[in-house]
């Protein structure tokens, strides 16, 4: 990359777009889109009409707010077909959301919504680096995950020569990076941190290899862990954002600036609410990301509460691109922690974990109820060469830790140091915590 303004832009008509055409081009698709929902989706009829909305009253932006959200409850109230805005006989893919938190959700495309997908995701493989002239690896689950399949079609839209190596068998992975040379490697972070763990026992030196850069996403990330992932596998890494329910990924990425990641505006509508009271609020304040499909057929949605925290910022980018940015994503809204009343998310926690010297970027955050008392356990590995090597630097490293995390997140937290290795690794999405606390709620239950 010679020089920032040399970045090579997908898409520059839309995605270099006069604010103000921005704005136009959202309101003419927004009121397309009501019509089509009112008109398509039964679930839709129904909130308008209970609210005394009609398409034709959206005559502005502004007016947006006064649409209903969609929850993730309300999808799966309507599994699996019925937010389903054209038939079943126009749909030409079907994906399906994890699950992890509940009863999965179900998510149709088009033949026109996969080809905007692909492009999409073109949009922020491009602005990553990726030109046709790569080798892209990429190691996401191919299936009902929209994660293989999204980045395979957006790679081959670009031209990329994708190897579709989909994930797990960590040690194939690194055979096919090695002999394939592989110059893009597609994952989540965790598992490229895992790629790293293994090439070392392995005793492949990555600094010769290919590779340069890594396009990761669908999981939260500190800025520490990419400088990590950075330095380990000698690559260039950016971090693009998605969800099923809104497309897939694709719905925003970061440009080589890596100062937040450029949300595609001309197809979907973001704003940030008060989590608590649904209240909009006003750019560069942070809340839950709510967004509104523009131009989806098969499976519009308007207002979706993603559940995901960050902030907007509009301030203009040195890569040429007019959309505003969304900052790195910090965690979910039920993925706070309340422990004894104080709010965390576990990514303070790596945040915290990550500038202490002698431990790896491996955690778990065990939370327990003790005497009708919050408990907070971090267990962090550390480092190969410090391990049991003297009691007394052990004792001295836990107290370090806890000191960091009081004055971090104002927290008692118990601190266990573990071997190295021996926290689980995934090749997914990693689960960072465990809280008993909800064990024992759902197995009262049962
Ligand atoms: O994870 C889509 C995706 C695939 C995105 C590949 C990027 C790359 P779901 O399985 O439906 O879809 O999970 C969506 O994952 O609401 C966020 O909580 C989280 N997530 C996705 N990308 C990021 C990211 C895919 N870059 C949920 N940073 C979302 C933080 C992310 N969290």
């Amino acid at each position: 990359m010679e020089g920032k303004n040399k970045m090579d832009i997908w898409d520059s008509k839309n995605e270099c777009m006069p604010r103000q055409e921005i704005a136009q081009l959202q309101l003419e698709r927004l009121q397309s889109l009501v019509n089509r929902c009112y008109k398509n989706v039964a679930f839709y009829h129904k909130k308008f009409d209970e609210i005394g909305i009609e398409p034709e009253d959206i005559q502005s932006l502004d007016d947006l707010r006064y649409l209903p959200f969609t929850t993730k409850d309300d999808l799966r109230n309507s599994y699996p077909y019925g937010m389903f805005a054209v038939p079943l006989r126009e749909v030409v893919r079907i994906h399906s959301s994890s699950g992890t938190t509940g009863k999965a959700t179900v998510v149709g495309y088009t033949q026109n919504d996969i080809s905007l997908w692909s492009d999409l995701v073109a949009r922020f493989l491009t602005s990553g680096g990726v030109t046709k002239d790569d080798v892209i690896q990429i190691a996401f689950g191919y299936g009902l995950f929209t994660g293989g399949f999204g980045l395979h079609y957006g790679a081959e839209r670009i031209g990329a020569s994708v190897i579709p190596a989909s994930s797990g068998n960590t040690k194939r992975q690194i055979q096919i990076m090695v002999d394939f040379k592989t110059t893009a490697l597609v994952c989540t972070p965790s598992y490229a941190l895992y790629i790293a763990e293994v090439m070392e026992e392995m005793g492949v030196d990555p600094k010769p290899l290919s590779l340069k850069l890594g396009l990761f996403g669908s999981e939260p990330w500190t800025e520490s862990m990419r400088k990590q992932i950075e330095e380990r596998l000698f690559i260039s890494a950016t971090d693009n954002y998605g969800l099923s329910e809104i497309i897939g990924p694709g719905v925003s990425g970061e440009c080589l600036n890596k100062n937040g990641l450029h949300i595609y505006e001309d197809h979907f509508i973001p704003e940030i609410i008060d989590p608590a009271t649904g209240k909009a609020l006003p750019m560069g304040e942070k809340g839950e990301l709510v967004l509104t499909t523009l131009t989806k057929e098969a499976f519009p949605v308007i207002r979706y509460r993603t559940g995901d925290i960050t902030q907007l910022f509009d301030d203009p980018c040195s890569c040429g691109r007019t959309m505003v940015r969304m900052k790195k994503v910090s965690g979910r809204t039920d993925d706070m922690l309340i422990v004894r009343g104080v709010n965390i998310f576990p990514s303070q926690i790596e945040e915290i974990l990550m500038g202490i010297e002698g431990t790896e970027p491996h955690y778990q955050i065990i939370i327990d109820r003790k005497k009708a008392l919050d408990e907070l356990e971090i267990q962090v590995e550390v480092s190969e060469n410090i391990f049991f090597d003297e009691m007394k630097k052990e004792q001295e490293l836990i107290e370090h830790i806890k000191k960091e995390i009081f004055s971090g997140l104002g927290i008692n937290a118990k601190i266990k140091l573990v071997e190295p290795k021996s926290i689980e690794r995934t090749t997914g999405k990693s689960k960072r915590v465990i809280d008993k606390r909800q064990i024992y709620n759902n197995n009262d239950i049962e």
